[in-house]
């Protein structure tokens, strides 16, 4: 972890940490409390007096807790770091925090699902976001993106009515944190340039298997200016060192009840064991006067930009490495403004990038209560603030004098404004001109040739996972036309696709000749493609007493080698016994995990554990599903047995399931389980 010296942000919050520990009750007013258990009362069965001035700042105190919930992206969680540029971006950029190798900026960020409340599952099918605050040293930066590049709605204008279409519907508030229903599909097949966000939402994209494991996106085509006030188009990526990578969609619907806490969970605890996640900040860089020689509008935000056609440059790293002390006071405090940027980051004329400029302050006013939320410890830059901007409700800062406006003679007209060279802002000089018109430009008018691009970039199973996906969520519609005119919106993309939903709801299968021609492919956006790893996996060890000791240790030594994660998960809490009579803690039973918690499943070796594992009703279903899942199994020597079951199938279906016989060195069969887990997921089951 950074040192706190190391971190500013870290040493500027630490002015705020209160530790509670050992000291006496007070009340807010700091006069110490002697009873907490009893109100105030005239005689013990008596009325309770108004002058119990402690209980009613306490009762008061309790009824104002709560704030109004993000109005989307309600559930979060966020989690603090710091970032570091490998090398000078003086030739795009003149932002300070893009110079210097050396210099490490903190960061803050807060992952969130966007359609449901904040106590909704982490595991629905939704976009997720991914906002991150760079304190730099010139003020912070924020890039508030999401795990998709592209987005629903090419105007913020928009923006309301999408909403109101994921949201659960008004007139019985269902579903919750779903888009399995009528009015979003009602609202997606009046607004087809939404075709292309839904194919990726339907993709794996929308399950991602950890925060950990998920790319990054702007979204936006920003701009980067350097010193000389040179401009480059550039959109932002993450990317996840660990790959990217998903569950399957039966799975995160169980996970929504076994643990609606999976993704946050898994953050929170992979930063506590030191497994820090990391992610590469990648930029893709058009130059100005190559403005309209592609076949997208570089202002579309439904429109990606091909890393085949324009690679993505990985410029430096961020590592998550710090848990927030206080979920409310940090993350849910935490407010984000795509407005924010610093010297050096400049805005383009993107209409939903236009859009969101206003809708973040002007959201923040409302949900915190007022115009100093940026005074709250977490938003607080750690550059100097000095302006004459004053008052308003929780004003935290003393500001001396006699003077706040500008300009001034009283005080030498400071806080004066900075030239560039001093720091000062200045916005890029672009010429704009043009009639007042409500219309869009006919170069945003092509909303099917990258929905076409996205299918023609997956992989079989990541298709078939598209199509189940729609047949899952048109299913849910209760009415048939709207399902209809989805299967016909898709036909538009891939005629394949749109019959295959058709014949999952019984619907009529759409003439070929829609289709739209485009053959390219962006391997790019297979997660296929993307680095697969053992590391930080989390396995389920099956055990029962009587297992073999020996074999255990080795188990557990090379997991731990391999960095994953084990957990012992057994019938009953407390210690069980192996065969020899030494002693293991156990972690987790059958009824406290399931395998969808897991990325992998291992039976442990000796005779006597496995017979009384064979007995028992929740492992077998706890090994079904992690087959039905296509999760790596590790059953060697004895363990096979419990495994035979649903290896008579087919060849296929035996991969990932490492089994060997009793006579094997044990040590080979780990090795090929670790590469099992590797591989994160063996889609060949499925075919
Ligand atoms: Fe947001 N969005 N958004 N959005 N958005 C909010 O701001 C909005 C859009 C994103 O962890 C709100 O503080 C409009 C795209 C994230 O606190 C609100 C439009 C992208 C977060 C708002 C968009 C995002 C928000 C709600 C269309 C990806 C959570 C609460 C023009 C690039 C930030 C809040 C956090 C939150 C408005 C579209 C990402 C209402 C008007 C595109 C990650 O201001």
């Amino acid at each position: 972890m950074m040192n706190v010296a190391d971190n500013k942000k870290d040493e500027q919050l630490e002015e705020y940490r209160i530790n509670n520990d050992g000291k006496k009750l007070t009340t807010n007013h700091g006069v110490r409390v002697s009873e907490d258990e009893h109100s105030l009362k005239a005689g013990e069965r008596g009325p309770t007096l108004m002058e119990d001035f402690h209980f009613r700042e306490k009762m008061t105190h309790f009824d104002h807790e709560r704030i109004p919930e993000r109005i989307v992206h309600a559930r979060g969680f966020g989690a603090h770091g710091y970032f570091q540029v490998y090398e000078s971006m003086a030739k795009w950029t003149k932002a300070d925090f893009l110079q210097e190798p050396s210099k490490k900026t903190p960061v803050f960020v807060r992952f969130s699902t966007v359609a449901g409340s904040r106590g909704s599952a982490d595991s629905v099918r939704d976009a997720r976001g991914f906002a991150t605050k760079f304190y730099t040293d010139e003020g912070n930066f924020d890039l508030v993106g999401n795990n998709i590049p592209v987005f629903f709605i090419q105007d913020a204008i928009k923006f309301p009515d999408l909403v109101h279409s994921f949201k659960p519907e008004p007139h019985n508030e269902m579903p919750q944190a779903a888009t399995a229903h009528d009015t979003f599909y009602d609202f997606i097949v009046n607004n087809t340039e939404s075709a292309h966000m839904v194919l990726w939402t339907n993709s794996d994209r929308g399950i991602p298997r950890s925060y950990r494991m998920m790319e990054g996106f702007g979204v936006h085509t920003f701009r980067l200016v350097n010193a000389e006030g040179i401009a480059h188009f550039v959109k932002f990526h993450w990317k996840p060192l660990l790959g990217v990578h998903s569950l399957v969609w039966d799975e995160a619907q169980k996970i929504a009840g076994k643990d609606p806490d999976f993704h946050r969970r898994d953050l929170y605890e992979a930063i506590e064991l030191g497994n820090y996640p990391e992610y590469e900040l990648g930029i893709q860089i058009i130059k100005e006067e190559d403005e309209f020689n592609f076949d997208f509008d570089v202002l579309d935000p439904t429109k990606i930009w091909p890393e085949e056609l324009v690679p993505v440059h990985r410029i430096g790293k961020m590592t998550l490495d710090k848990n927030v002390d206080n979920v409310f006071a940090e993350t849910e405090q935490a407010a984000f403004h795509i407005g924010h940027v610093v010297p050096g980051i400049d805005f383009t004329n993107d209409p939903l990038l236009q859009g969101r400029l206003f809708s973040y302050t002007d959201t923040q006013l409302l949900r915190l209560g007022g115009p100093n939320f940026q005074q709250i410890p977490i938003n607080r830059p750690v550059s100097p603030v000095h302006n004459h901007q004053r008052d308003g409700y929780h004003q935290m800062r003393i500001d001396q004098g006699q003077v706040s406006y500008h300009k001034n003679g009283l005080a030498n007209n400071s806080p004066a404004p900075a030239s560039p060279e001093e720091g000062g802002y200045t916005h890029y000089q672009e010429k704009v001109e043009g009639h007042k018109v409500r219309k869009r430009s006919d170069s945003f008018m092509d909303h099917y040739s990258q929905a076409k691009l996205f299918w023609n970039s997956m992989s079989m199973p990541e298709k078939q996972h598209i199509i189940e996906a729609f047949q899952f969520e048109l299913g849910k519609c209760l009415n048939k036309e709207i399902q209809q005119q989805v299967v016909d919106m898709y036909a538009n993309v891939d005629h394949f696709l749109a019959e295959q939903i058709a014949i999952g709801l019984g619907l009529e299968v759409p003439e070929k000749e829609k289709e739209s021609t485009v053959t390219d492919q962006s391997p790019a956006l297979s997660q296929l493609n993307t680095p697969m790893s053992a590391q930080t996996r989390k396995v389920a060890i099956l055990v029962h007493n009587g297992f073999d000791g020996e074999d255990l240790m080795n188990v557990l030594k090379a997991f731990e080698q391999a960095g994953m994660m084990a957990e012992i998960v057994s019938e009953h809490q407390g210690k069980i016994k192996s065969a020899n009579g030494a002693e293991l803690k156990v972690d987790q039973t059958f009824l406290t995990a399931d395998s969808v918690l897991y990325d992998a499943v291992y039976i442990a070796t000796g005779q006597e554990s496995v017979d009384a594992l064979k007995k028992n009703k929740k492992v077998n279903e706890f090994l079904m599903n992690a087959f039905n899942h296509y999760k790596a199994i590790g059953a060697p020597k004895e363990g096979a047995a419990l495994m035979q079951a649903f290896l008579m199938e087919s060849e296929k279906a035996a991969a990932g399931v490492i089994t060997s016989d009793n006579t094997v060195n044990i040590d080979d069969s780990i090795e090929a389980f670790i590469q099992a887990v590797a591989k994160h997921r063996h889609w060949e089951r499925q075919i």
